[in-house]
């Protein structure tokens, strides 16, 4: 493929204007499955930049935050529109930044409408309370207050998705944002950005600096006038962005790791299962939260279950996603699939059988690229660290169990809690498992992924911080309670409590 003679140059977004970032490097954007390809340079910003979109961020607010919900969402609806208009190309763009396959960055894309749409709705509802009073002549009501601006650091895997999950119901609730995009992958979120600004965002409601994580995330999320902070990304960067909101009890959502789970019972439908699975770990090579990288098998079709498994894991495609034969693309950089590589030698040493996949792929269509084999572990112990750990690549266990309840054990058996999945064709089964699976998603005759933008999203224990994404829930995040009393007695009124006969 031809290399880029002279690379288009990016920048950052801040105030309205597309403007230089103050870092002396800049940051290549390569094309994981050609590193070649060189798709732009983005800046590599510094505290200065941050602060100089901060405050334009923080200035917007003033008038954004009494722009009425509606208006607010006409904004996003016609971004929405727009984005719908140019789905391929951006999808096109995303997996040459990106490397998943096309089917999969048109989904990505999908999923920015689909959020953008939902949070345009949101607009004409942003619901609140009215109830009854304790005392006559007396009216009571909550509503959902802005909070100022919000420091978004957003992962290259769903570069645009993501970003949306989180930009759409921080404005339309009236906040304004800072966005640092991932890195890996600062072009679709650029694509996204530039979209609500021709939409009609005023000046100032989003900025972007782009940049790594100490230069331009670091000074984001610890700036005094950024209130609240969303983060998606690995669970150390989580526990240091936690640790350093702490101190001024600056509102926090994290998004972290996962080590999701689907159990095959022994009356599921298999080839079902085996659909789901390959899809589940494979899809998006891996590079899924929602990944699914443990495949519990009851011992009774376990040998079944797997030999189909490791047949089509040896019949994917791998290679860019660009091409339509392509089922797998690669991973994102070098260091991801360096942790690829380490864990399959983990994984060996650990004494689990490697029965599929396990090497680089770098020579011929693959030489340029940082491609692996879909790579599947069998008979794996629960307690090995490829079966405990977040790998984020296309690398799967298999694990055989004897009882639901030994299932649920496994399942339960690990520091994260996103997303798990039991194919079973009985439903008392499926009811048991919906309750007993300490994940924040749970599906019944599905993969761990495919998580729809209308209902909560997120996880429990190292997954996550309490709060959730996606849907109405997300509302709560970008919005503080506000409680409202208006006494039209005429006369001071004492509410019940200290009116004590
Ligand atoms: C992620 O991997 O961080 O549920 C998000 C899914 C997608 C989103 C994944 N809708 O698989």
């Amino acid at each position: 493929m031809a290399t880029a003679v002279t690379p288009k140059v990016y920048k950052n977004y801040i105030n309205g204007e597309w403007v230089d970032g103050s870092g002396a490097a800049a940051i290549e954007d390569r094309n994981p499955a050609n590193r070649d390809e060189l798709i732009g340079m983005f800046p590599s910003s510094t505290e200065a930049d941050v602060n100089r979109a901060v405050d334009a961020a923080k200035e917007a607010y003033k008038k954004w935050r009494l722009t009425p919900a509606p208006k607010r969402a006409e904004i996003l609806y016609r971004a929405a529109e727009i984005l719908v208009a140019r789905k391929e190309d951006y999808a096109r763009e995303m997996t040459r930044e990106m490397g998943k396959v096309l089917a999969e960055t048109r989904g990505d894309v999908q999923e920015a409408i689909d959020m953008t749409y939902l949070m345009a709705g949101e607009g004409r509802r942003l619901y609140g309370q009215t109830t009854p009073s304790e005392l006559p002549d007396k009216f009571a009501m909550s509503v959902r207050a802005p909070i100022g601006v919000a420091g978004l650091v957003t992962p290259w895997n769903f570069p645009m998705a993501i970003p949306s999950w989180k930009i759409a119901p921080a404005l339309v609730c009236g906040n304004t944002v800072v966005l640092k995009p991932a890195e890996d992958t600062p072009f679709s979120s650029y694509n996204y950005v530039q979209v609500l600004a021709e939409a009609g965002l005023p000046a100032g409601v989003v900025n972007v600096v782009n940049g790594d994580g100490p230069g331009a995330g670091a000074p984001l999320v610890k700036h005094r006038d950024v209130g609240l902070v969303s983060f998606t990304g690995s669970t150390e960067v989580g526990r240091i962005i936690s640790e350093t909101c702490a101190p001024t009890f600056k509102k926090c959502h994290l998004e972290m790791g996962g080590k999701n789970i689907i159990i095959v019972m022994d009356d599921a439908n298999l080839d079902l299962a085996v659909d789901g699975a390959i899809w589940g770990g494979f899809g998006t090579t891996g590079q899924r939260c929602t990944a699914a990288s443990r495949i519990a098998v009851h011992k009774k079709v376990y040998a079944e279950f797997t030999g189909k498994l490791i047949e089509r894991a040896k019949a994917l495609r791998v290679g860019d996603g660009l091409d339509p034969k392509t089922d797998m693309g690669p991973s994102i950089n070098e260091q991801q699939l360096q942790t690829v590589i380490k864990y399959v030698e983990i994984g060996k040493n650990e004494g689990a059988k490697l029965v599929a996949g396990g090497h680089r792929l770098d020579s011929g269509v693959h030489a340029r690229g940082w491609f692996h084999e879909p790579t599947i572990f069998i008979d794996v112990n629960p307690r090995m660290r490829i079966a405990q750990e977040e790998i984020f690549g296309p690398v799967i266990s298999t694990i055989p169990f004897s009882t639901l309840d030994e299932a649920i054990e496994i399942a339960n058996g690990v520091v994260y809690g996103l997303s798990s999945s039991i194919y079973t064709r009985n439903v008392n089964t499926a009811y048991r498992a919906q309750r007993d699976l300490e994940t924040g998603i749970v599906y019944v005759n599905a993969p761990t992924i495919g998580a729809e933008t209308h209902l909560p999203f997120g996880g429990i224990k190292n997954t996550g911080n309490g709060h959730r994404e996606s849907g109405p829930a997300a509302l709560d995040f970008y919005t503080e309670w506000k409680s409202l009393y208006i006494d039209y007695s005429d006369k001071l009124q004492r509410a019940q409590i200290d009116n004590a006969e």
